[in-house]
Parts: structure tokens; C-alpha cells; sequence
């Protein structure tokens, strides 16, 4: 399968960031055995695979702009351009040894993203999409599920947990969606929920608190899989709110329905 030469360059440094991370999982699983737990490990296997992440990209498209979870934002020549990039996103799963966890980046040109990446290291999934030509996983076309039925859905959510989120808001979106759906998932790395929406293994997902970089890539992948992507409002940017409802048009549709009444 030929991609162009800006999926090429994204594809080779995601690829490069996770063959280091595939290793440091393996230390990472060593490590859960010690009392202090793997977590400073982590810590630096994350900004270790930004900076690769950094260093590749920006060596390969000099000057363009690059916000990324760990390093912040740092500023290009090239003002129309940003890369919008977690180096591992799913942090959590990682700590623990859970292979769901990935990398993600998103090219932002004028303010709107033109191409994104996601790709899990642990099992070698790799999903891609440029504007205007579609998603694949795996040099596969992929598209949402075509489900019409909320009763045969399957449906991923975020969850708060400690010092995150508003508890009770989670559980009121999560007893109505419940009751309505064939199950609920909750797996724990914001950019893969959106990958599978993509792939059509998962027919919706919403979530809060999210940043940018958790739904950049994530955003065009739906998009280019024929989804529909917003903030919980339904109409809304979830890049700017920091909210995701996704799934195909009728399920995102049922998911703002139910959701939107619930919280702001
Ligand atoms: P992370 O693993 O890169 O932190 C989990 O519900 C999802 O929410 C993950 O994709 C996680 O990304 C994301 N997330 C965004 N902000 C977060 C935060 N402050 N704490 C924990 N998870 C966060
Ligand atoms: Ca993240």
C-alpha cells in the first residue's frame, strides 16, 4: 500500500518512539513486583518517546509547530502547521503492564487537522488517515460500524477516578447508557476507544476531560471512516471542549441525545 510522504514520515517516527516503548513495557512488567511500583520508569519512558517523536518529525517537516502531552508546546517557523502529539497515551494501562496503550499524532494545518496516527506498539496495530483519503488499520480500509440500534451496540466510555473527573455526573451518563446498549467498555486509552469507533469494533465512545492531543488523531480517523466526531453538545469541537462523543451518524446522535440533558 503507497501513502504519501507526510504519512510515511509519521508512520516511520511512530514506529521508531514504539519499539522503544515496546521494550520499556517489557521492564515495566519486570518492575511491578518492587514496592515503589515502575512509575518514575514510566515517567521517563514517556518523555523519552516524545522527544523521539519530536526529533523525527521535526527533522523531516523543519519549522512546523509541535504540542505534545509531555513537553509542552514549542513554536515552528512554519506558523500554519502543528503537530499535536501523545507519546503514549493510555498511560495508566502502560504502568500497569496492560497492552492498551498508544501512540498518537495529529497534523493540524490552519487550525484544522489534515492527518492523524494511531499506533499500538504492544500488538503492532497501526491506524492512518490523511484528509480526503480515507482510514485504514493496517493498510486495511476501515469503516464505523453500520449499526442502527442502540440495543445491539457496543459502547466505550471514560470513567473518573482519583483526583479526576465529577463522580456522579459519570454515573448518571453511565446508568442511562447502560440500560440502553448491548455493553458498555471502559479500556482506558482515549485515542485507541476512538480508533476501534473507526474500525467499526466499537459503534460509539464518549468521554470528558480530555486534551487535544488524546483526540487529534483519533478526530480524522473517525472522520475518514465515515464517523461522526463532536464534544458531548453534539455540535460542538472536541478539540476546543475537551468532550467526545463518536460513533456513525445515528449513534452519535443517540449518544448527544442522551448525554447532553445530563451535564454541560
Ligand atoms: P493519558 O493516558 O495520556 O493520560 C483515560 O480515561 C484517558 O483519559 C486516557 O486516554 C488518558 O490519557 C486521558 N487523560 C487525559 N487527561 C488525563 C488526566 N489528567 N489524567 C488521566 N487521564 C487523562
Ligand atoms: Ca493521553
Amino acid at each position: 500500500m503507497l501513502h504519501s510522504a507526510l504519512i510515511n514520515v509519521m508512520v516511520k517516527a511512530a514506529r521508531r518512539a514504539g519499539r522503544s516503548l515496546k521494550r520499556d513495557l517489557g521492564e515495566v512488567e519486570h518492575l511491578q513486583v518492587s514496592l515503589k511500583g515502575p512509575a518514575n520508569f514510566v515517567t521517563a519512558a514517556d518523555k523519552r518517546a516524545e522527544e523521539m517523536l519530536y526529533t523525527d518529525l521535526s527533522k523531516a517537516r523543519p519549522g512546523y509547530g509541535f504540542i505534545g502531552e509531555e513537553g509542552g508546546s514549542r513554536e515552528g517557523a512554519d506558523k500554519s502547521h502543528t503537530w499535536i502529539v501523545d507519546p503514549l497515551d493510555g498511560t495508566t494501562n502502560f504502568l500497569h503492564g496492560i497492552p492498551q496503550f498508544a501512540i498518537s499524532i495529529g497534523l493540524q494545518r490552519e487550525g484544522v487537522i489534515i492527518a492523524g496516527l494511531i499506533y499500538n506498539p504492544a500488538n503492532d496495530e497501526l491506524y492512518i488517515a490523511e484528509r480526503g483519503k480515507g482510514a485504514f488499520l493496517n493498510d486495511q480500509r476501515i469503516r464505523v460500524a453500520g449499526r442502527r440500534q442502540m440495543e445491539s451496540s457496543v459502547v466505550a466510555c471514560g470513567m473518573p477516578h482519583i483526583g479526576r473527573g465529577d463522580l456522579e455526573l459519570s454515573r448518571a451518563e453511565m446508568t442511562a447508557i447502560q440500560a440502553k446498549v448491548a455493553g458498555l467498555r471502559r479500556f482506558g486509552a482515549a485515542s485507541l476507544d476512538m480508533a476501534f469507533v473507526a474500525a467499526g469494533r466499537l459503534d460509539g465512545y464518549w468521554e470528558r476531560n480530555l486534551q487535544p492531543w488524546d483526540m487529534a488523531a483519533g478526530q480524522i480517523i473517525i472522520r475518514e471512516a465515515g464517523g461522526v466526531v463532536s464534544g458531548i453538545a453534539g455540535d460542538d469541537d472536541c478539540l476546543k471542549t475537551g468532550t467526545v462523543v463518536c460513533g456513525n451518524e445515528y449513534v452519535h446522535g443517540e449518544l448527544v441525545k442522551m448525554l447532553k440533558p445530563l451535564g454541560g
